[in-house]
C-alpha cells in the first residue's frame, strides 16, 4: 500500500496510526501542503479533492477520506479491531470520531484558512481566534461525553483503542498548537496520554515523520 501523507496533516495522522495498529507495512509518499503540492496535476489526478490523505491499495484502488479509509482498513485487514463488537458501541465510537473529523477539523484546514485570509481578509489575530474557538468548542464537547458516559474506559471507548482515539489524539494536538492546554478536559487528557503511550500512535506523530522539518523532528515518543 502507498500512503500519500503530509507530516502536519491530522487526517494523514489518523491513517498512519491505523496502519501501525494493524501492523501493515506501507510506502509513505510525502506531499508538501505548504508548497501546494497537493494541488499539482499529478496529485489532483489521484485525488480530485486535492486533500490528504490518499491510500493506494496494491491493486491500484485509490481510497480517500480518512474515516472511509479507517473503515476499509478495519473491514479488510486483519489485526486489532478499530471499532467495538456491538452496534451501539460502534455508533458511539463513530459519533466521537465524526465530532472531530466531520465537525471540527474541516473548519481549520489550510483551504479554509486561505479563504479566511485571502477572501474575507481576516488578519492573523482574527484567524488565530477562529482556530482557538473551534479547538476549544470541540474539546469541551468531547470532554462532556467522555467524562459523562460509562462506556469511556482507559481509552475513549472501553480499554482498547478505536477510531475515536485515532481522531482524538489529532484534535488534542491541534488544541495544543493553538496555545491551549487540555487542563479543562482532564478525561480527554488521560485518554490521549494512554493512546500516545502506544508505539503505533507515537510512531505516527506529526513530529516524528520523515517529512517533518528537521528543526521540529522528534522521536516517536513525542506527544
Ligand atoms: N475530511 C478529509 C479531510 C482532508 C483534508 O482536508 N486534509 C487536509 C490535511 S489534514 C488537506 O489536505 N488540506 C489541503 C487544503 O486544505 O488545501 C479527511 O478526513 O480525509
Amino acid at each position: 500500500m502507498k500512503l500519500y501523507s503530509f507530516w502536519r496533516s491530522l487526517a494523514s495522522f489518523r491513517i498512519r496510526i491505523a496502519l501501525n495498529l494493524k501492523g501493515i507495512a506501507y510506502e509513505l509518499v510525502t506531499v508538501d501542503v505548504d508548497q501546494q503540492q497537493h494541488r499539482n496535476s499529478a496529485y489532483a489526478a489521484l485525488n480530485p479533492q486535492m486533500a490528504l490523505p490518499s491510500l493506494v491499495l496494491v491493486d491500484g484502488t485509490v481510497l480517500t477520506q480518512s474515516l472511509a479509509i479507517l473503515d476499509y482498513l478495519d473491514e479488510a485487514c486483519p489485526g486489532p479491531a478499530l471499532l467495538p463488537d456491538d452496534a451501539k458501541g460502534r455508533a458511539r465510537v463513530r459519533a466521537l470520531a465524526a465530532m472531530i473529523a466531520c465537525d471540527a477539523h474541516p473548519l481549520t484546514t489550510p483551504r479554509v484558512q486561505r479563504y479566511l485570509t485571502e477572501v474575507l481578509h481576516l488578519d492573523d489575530t482574527a484567524r488565530a481566534a477562529w482556530l482557538r474557538h473551534w479547538a476549544a468548542e470541540m474539546l469541551g464537547a468531547v470532554e462532556k461525553r467522555l467524562a459523562g458516559e460509562s462506556a469511556t474506559g482507559r481509552f475513549a471507548h472501553g480499554d482498547a483503542p478505536t477510531i475515536a482515539d485515532i481522531c482524538l489524539v489529532g484534535h488534542a494536538l491541534f488544541v495544543h498548537n493553538q496555545g491551549l492546554g487540555l487542563g479543562a478536559a482532564p478525561t480527554v487528557q488521560r485518554v490521549v496520554e494512554a493512546a500516545m503511550a502506544l508505539p503505533a500512535f507515537a510512531a505516527a506523530h506529526p513530529l516524528a515523520q520523515p517529512d517533518t522539518p528537521a528543526a521540529m523532528r522528534r522521536g516517536p515518543g513525542a506527544s
